[in-house]
């Protein structure tokens, strides 16, 4: 499934079977695996979805792994630049095409092109190899030592998990097209950065034209010429207003698009298309202001997880995962523990959600890795670079989340923090910055966090059992983090029990599906009687497998729905709180 980001380009969307195979002993790299134009005797895997549950033999494994496949490219893209696209590949990846190196990348869940048309053969079949190296180690973000020694609580799915294409531009095209929202009156304001890329061998005089549509209609134009130099990458600004425009909100999410077309010569060679929504999101006395109203995040944190394809979820997953959470009354969620697929977000900009877009920096643990690392802090900092970027004109997308659970009760992790807020303050400086704590009122670093996110786990790893004792000290607790931070807003981003679905208990205990449906009403009532609280996010949307462990039966049971998203009790419960909660308090 391809994204509305690329319309109007050429595109060969690369998603099918791929030749497949592990290196255990990663001998390829010498054997110059890379240089083969024949795949005989290796296996078939599709992509994109992770390898691991796609046959038994790779359920378990970590390594390094191959991949294969022939696409054809067309004569007609002499005097083109020609990009090989990846939304997703966990973990480090190394690409060639027709056995020339072209690039690498680390980071599973954020994406990357790079730039093929010097080794292409036009007119026929060209070759595109790429090893997929999912070991972990002390330094992958997240780190973990094994499949089941991970310092995250989710199943490490390796392989190319997103999206791969070829995307065919003209020499002179737009890379990047930056919107950013305000609202002045009745008014849209939009403060628009478009990044052009030229790799014309001469001077070339451009015209950039901007339209701005809602749904067919062209609502407002604008129009910029400049000098497009050889090699150079040159951004232009520009600012419209839309006269009384629509503006984006959960209850009427109404999206914009803007058409960037390049002119040369009054041809048009380049055309990008970007959705935007146009909405405010400020904290002020201790509250999120979205459009200038208070708003309350009611939702379910998520994972991407699903049998068989694994870290893929598949479309029709998520239009369903979208009706469940709409019919439950959730106006929420946190892409917990990395950054979710374009069309996740895109179904996020479309039904009206609030987001906590959070980076896959689970796991920091001063122990694992030093939080003054540069290699550590470089590769953090790029990370959230690529995800802001990305995402950085949805308007689903309120604030960035840094990590998740991080050591921050230890001033060295300031450290760490504070240098990747500053560099995600300079990629957008519009959206508030948070951080999840599991550390209440020990850690250090919540100053630093322009909302205060919260997990609690009383009534279950403490207090087990008892929601008498977790009601009171979850209310005690929230009390004294308000009191040092009067002017920040709480969010509870996760709270939860496991419940096994058909497991009965009354009166509810642990593990039942009753036990989970008290707590959360427990927790419910306990932030509806809390000014300081703005939001509960409920631990987990659906089961989700992990490692193995004594302490988790293959999956993590926290799911208000099975895996295969069939309800458990607590369901019905919950649409009636969500329900009788407004989204503005
Ligand atoms: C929290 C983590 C989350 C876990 C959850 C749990 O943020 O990743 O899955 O606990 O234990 O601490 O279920």
């Amino acid at each position: 499934m391809l994204f509305d980001a690329e319309l109007g380009r050429e595109i060969v969307d690369l998603s099918g079977f791929w030749h497949f195979r592990i290196d255990p002993q990663k001998k390829g790299e010498d054997e110059k695996w890379f240089e083969q134009t024949s795949f005989k005797g290796w296996d078939k895997i599709y992509a994109p979805a992770s390898w691991n549950e796609q046959s038994s033999e790779y359920m378990w494994y970590m390594g390094t792994a191959w991949y294969a496949r022939t696409f054809y490219a067309s004569e007609s893209w002499s005097d083109r630049l020609v990009l090989l696209g990846f939304e997703g590949v966990n973990y480090k990846v190394k690409v060639w095409v027709n056995g020339i190196f072209v690039g690498e990348h680390e980071g599973g869940f954020t994406p990357f092109m790079l730039r093929v048309e010097s080794m292409l053969k036009l007119g026929e079949r060209n070759v595109v190899v790429v090893m997929v190296d999912d070991t972990l180690n002390k330094k992958t973000v997240p780190p973990g030592e094994g499949m089941n020694q991970t310092y995250f609580d989710f199943f490490h799915y390796g392989g190319i998990n997103r999206e791969v294409y070829v995307l065919v531009v003209s020499k002179t095209y737009i890379k990047d097209v930056w919107v950013r929202t305000n609202i002045k009156d009745s008014d849209g304001i939009l403060d628009i950065d478009i990044e052009a890329v030229s790799e014309f061998e001469k001077e070339r005089f451009c015209k950039i034209s901007l339209k701005i549509f809602d749904e067919n209609e062209l609502v407002a134009e604008s129009r910029v010429s400049y000098m497009a130099s050889p090699h150079t990458s040159k951004t232009l600004y520009q600012k419209i207003t839309l006269k009384s425009a629509k503006f984006w909100s959960p209850e009427s999410p109404h999206l914009y698009t803007l058409r960037t077309s390049i002119f040369y010569e009054d041809r048009e060679i380049d055309r990008k298309e970007t959705r935007f929504g146009i909405r405010t999101v400020k904290i002020e006395n201790g509250r999120i202001l979205l459009n200038g109203r208070s708003v309350f995040l009611k939702g379910c944190a998520r994972h991407e997880d699903f049998p068989i394809l694994g870290k893929a979820v598949h479309g029709a997953v998520l239009r369903k995962d979208f009706g469940l959470m709409k019919e439950l009354g959730c106006n929420s969620f946190r892409t917990s523990h990395y950054p979710y697929s374009r069309s996740h977000l895109d179904l996020a900009d479309e039904y009206g959600f609030l987001v906590i877009l959070e980076m896959p920096t689970c796991g920091f643990r001063r122990t694992i890795e030093r939080f003054d690392d540069p290699e550590i802090i470089e590769k953090v900092k790029q990370m959230t670079r690529e995800a802001i970027k990305r995402d950085r004109n949805r308007p689903s997308v309120i604030m960035y989340s840094l990590f998740n659970e991080p050591d921050s009760s230890y001033e060295d992790f300031r450290i760490l923090l504070k240098e990747v807020k500053e560099d995600a303050k300079k990629t957008d400086p519009s959206r508030p910055i948070t951080f999840v704590t599991d550390k209440h009122m020990s850690d250090v670093c919540l100053d630093l966090a322009d909302v205060l996110c919260h997990n609690f786990y009383f009534g279950w790893y403490t207090l087990s059992g008892d929601l008498g004792a977790a009601e009171k000290t979850l209310s005690e607790t929230l009390d004294e983090i308000h009191k040092k931070f009067p002017d920040k807003p709480i969010i509870v981003t996760e709270f939860g029990a496991d419940a096994i679905e058909g497991i009965h208990k009354d009166p509810p205990e642990m593990w039942s599906e009753e036990y989970q449906a008290e707590l959360i009403k427990t927790y419910w009532k306990v932030f509806l009687a809390k000014d300081c609280v703005v939001g509960g996010h409920i631990w987990n949307f659906a089961d989700f497998r992990v490692g193995q462990s004594t302490w988790r039966t293959t999956l993590n049971r926290k799911g208000i729905f099975t895996r295969t998203r069939d309800p458990k009790s607590a369901v019905k419960v919950i649409k009636e709180l969500f329900t009788n909660t407004p989204t503005y308090r």
